[in-house]
């Protein structure tokens, strides 16, 4: 049974310096948001480590991954290919490295799209990859305090900045996009809350 480690070594072989260290970051920040809100650190650390395993990998293997994994690959034909590596990463750590572990499995599923009715841990993932710290977009400081505060508050404002710009340059979104993002502003609008 390998440990984070051991998945930090085999990482850095399968990815770009730079995005070796948004791993280490995002891992870092998933473990900070877990204590903050309740998840469980050790997963957080580890999904955070392997979230982006495949991100670097060609679109024909990713592919192999993702059928080795049951999950049917017709369905992506329409998709945007960066959405893959959430799949073919998942496959490729219950595949090749032995992670059974469906908490952390589904945090990295999940990820990119998010979903409906997401685990606290699929969250902290989700949120943590946003905030971490080589990231440098114009308002990510408003994300971070977001962040600091709710999930769900930093998750509606991704979201609402991801299928916008997805949007304006004719990009498909992803159904799971769509639902994650309903799903949370049902919550909202549910608990009478200010958007
Ligand atoms: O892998 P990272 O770059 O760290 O981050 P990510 O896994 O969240 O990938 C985000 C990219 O994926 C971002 O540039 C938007 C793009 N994308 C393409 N189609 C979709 C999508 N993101 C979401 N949430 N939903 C989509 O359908
Ligand atoms: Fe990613
Ligand atoms: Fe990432």
């Amino acid at each position: 049974m390998y440990k984070n480690d051991d998945f930090i070594r085999i990482i850095k072989n399968r990815l770009s310096e730079k995005r070796f260290e948004h791993s280490l970051n995002v891992a870092e920040s998933a473990k900070e948001l877990a204590k903050k809100f309740g998840a469980d650190e050790e997963k957080a650390y580890t999904a955070g480590i392997l979230h982006d395993i495949m991100k670097e990998e060609s679109i024909d293997i990713q592919l192999e991954y993702i059928a080795k994994n049951g999950e049917n690959t017709e369905k992506l034909k329409f998709a945007n290919t960066q959405i893959y590596h959430q799949m073919s990463g998942t496959a490729y750590c219950r595949v090749e490295l032995g992670v059974d572990d469906e908490d952390i499995l589904s945090a990295i599923r999940y990820h990119t799209t998010g979903r409906r009715n997401m685990t606290l841990l699929e969250k902290v993932v989700y949120t943590a990859d946003f905030i971490s710290a080589d990231r440098c977009y114009p308002d990510v400081d408003v994300m971070r305090k977001k962040a600091s505060e709710s999930l769900d508050e930093a998750m509606l404002y991704s979201l609402r900045y991801t299928i916008t710009d997805l949007a304006k340059k004719a990009k498909p979104i992803h159904t799971d996009t769509v639902e994650c993002y309903n799903d949370i502003l049902e919550n909202f609008k549910e608990k009478d809350l200010e958007l």
